[in-house]
């Protein structure tokens, strides 16, 4: 039986960090689904339709495994979808201390709920401070993202 797992996240826009992220995952699983989610949180910068664009070019230029597609998923549960696609784990990249403490009451009821297990993966040192959130700020006032994302996010947020 093929196992899938799903790599859910707002990726406004993708960062360096999510690659990483989704680089290992892809190789720990037969299929993973990376999942652009609307966080009611965060108000968003990028449509939905322009993240997947990104992630998507993103990931091929990075040359990742080619068991990834990315999709999205506006209504409903997170486990309502991998319970559709038969998906059996969620993937969370955890930077801090914060990121536990939000991650792991959601990793608790997502097993409740539909018996979906989250795996947290540490992020690589070098990408442990970077967020979205960073870069849209850094954008936004001028500065080079390039370190901190693929470069066909920062080529469309830094020439818009
Ligand atoms: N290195 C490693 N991991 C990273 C990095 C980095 N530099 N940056 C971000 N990450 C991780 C985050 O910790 C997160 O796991 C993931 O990547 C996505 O991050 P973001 O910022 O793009 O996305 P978020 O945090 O806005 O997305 C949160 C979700 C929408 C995934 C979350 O809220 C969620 O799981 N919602 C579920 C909704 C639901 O069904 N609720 C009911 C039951 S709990």
């Amino acid at each position: 039986m093929s196992r899938i797992a799903v790599v859910p996240g707002s990726f406004d826009p993708v960062t360096l960090g999510h690659l990483d992220v989704i680089d290992r995952a892809a190789r720990m699983f037969d299929e993973l689904h990376v999942l652009v989610v609307h966080n009611p949180d965060k108000s968003a910068l990028l449509p939905v339709a322009q993240r997947i664009q990104l992630l998507e070019r993103s990931i091929a230029d990075a040359g990742l495994p080619t068991n990834i597609r990315v999709t999205s998923w506006m209504v409903g549960l997170l486990v309502d979808y991998c319970t559709d696609v038969g998906a059996s784990v969620l993937v969370k990249g955890v930077r801090s201390q914060v990121d536990v403490a939000y991650e792991t009451p959601m990793a608790i009821v997502n097993r409740n709920l539909a018996g979906v297990e989250t795996v947290f993966l540490l992020p690589d040192p070098g990408h442990a401070h970077v967020s979205s959130s960073l870069v849209r700020q850094v954008a936004s006032l001028g500065g080079d993202i390039s370190p901190y994302v693929p470069r066909a996010v920062a080529d469309l947020l830094q020439n818009p």
